[in-house]
């Protein structure tokens, strides 16, 4: 796991350097989600696919970009389900970015996700990194180097609120709770990248991300292998929940196909508290 923790801030510098550096242009592809994929999302997969091809405990990686599992190492014991660089489109007005790492052992279905990472590409590179034992480790980068910061704990309850997904395609009930959680006095935080605003949330001890089925997507937008289920494991571990809209933890869901979605709720216990009960699960 060492080895596969060191590949991931060798490909947090280079993915960062390919943002300042390259074209933000489209490529001529699209992804699996049919989407048009920016030429610093196939370049950033590509990075991490020369990454991880040097580490030979890792068998299989799977990515948002591309069909199909790319096999590596006969002998490796791992699959990296990997989002290359979540928020892309973010990338040409200047916000925050992130790549996002979910390290299975078996089968892949939450149950055996072993470890999670994901990279912030803000004003500095972050890393966030969780396992099965213990708090999430927060990581800084200090002169090109990574250091690590600390554990990170929620709190029972915060003060902010990032509501995913389109409005006007809301279910009445999910409108009625957000509403609710902003007449309480809950600040509003969507930046439209999952990886800075699940950060914000982390770090600021608590708060509600939501992205949930709406009418237009009744599973959501946010992929369950590269997206979902490696923040679940983040959430958990920091004392907080992560569940859909059925109330069954993200922790358990088994995808039937690699890239697909779930609607998806992680917060501190007290706001997905409140959400079980205005959801009636
Ligand atoms: P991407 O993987 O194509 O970048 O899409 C995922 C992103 C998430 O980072 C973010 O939470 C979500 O899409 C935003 O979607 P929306 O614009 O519908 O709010
Ligand atoms: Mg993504």
């Amino acid at each position: 796991m060492e080895l596969i923790i060191d590949a991931i801030k060798e490909i947090a510098h280079r993915i960062d350097e390919a943002i300042k550096m390259e074209d933000l242009g489209y490529s001529d592809s699209s992804n699996s989600s049919g989407e048009d994929q920016l030429k610093l999302d196939v370049q950033s997969d590509l990075i991490i696919e020369r990454v991880f091809a040097k580490v030979s405990s890792v068998k299989n990686l799977v990515s948002e970009e591309k069909e199909g599992v790319h096999h590596l190492h006969d002998d490796g014991r791992f699959t990296v389900c990997y989002d290359p660089l979540d928020g892309s489109s973010l990338v040409d007005v200047n916000l925050s970015v992130g790549s996002i790492f979910g390290i299975y052992e078996g089968e892949l279905k939450a149950e055996n996700l072993v470890a999670s990472a994901y990279v912030v590409y803000g004003p500095r590179i972050e890393m966030v990194m969780a396992t099965r034992e213990g708090k999430p480790t927060l990581y800084c980068t200090r002169r090109n180097h990574f250091e690590t910061v600390g554990e990170i704990t929620m709190n029972e309850k915060g003060k902010l609120c990032a509501p995913g997904g389109t409005q006007k395609h809301w279910a009445p009930h999910h409108k009625a709770f957000i509403d609710g959680l902003f007449n309480d006095g809950y600040r509003l935080r969507y930046s439209g990248g999952m990886v800075p605003d699940l950060h914000q949330i982390l770090l600021k001890g608590g708060g509600l991300f939501s992205y949930p089925g709406t009418t237009d997507k009744p599973d959501g937008k946010l992929r369950q292998l590269f997206e979902v289920i490696p923040f679940a494991l983040m959430y958990e571990q920091a004392g907080g929940q992560a569940i859909n809209d059925k109330g069954m933890r993200l922790m358990e869901l088994v995808p039937s196909h690699p890239h697909d979605t779930s609607p998806c709720f992680f917060g501190s216990n007290s706001e997905i508290e409140a959400l079980k009960n205005a959801y009636g699960v």
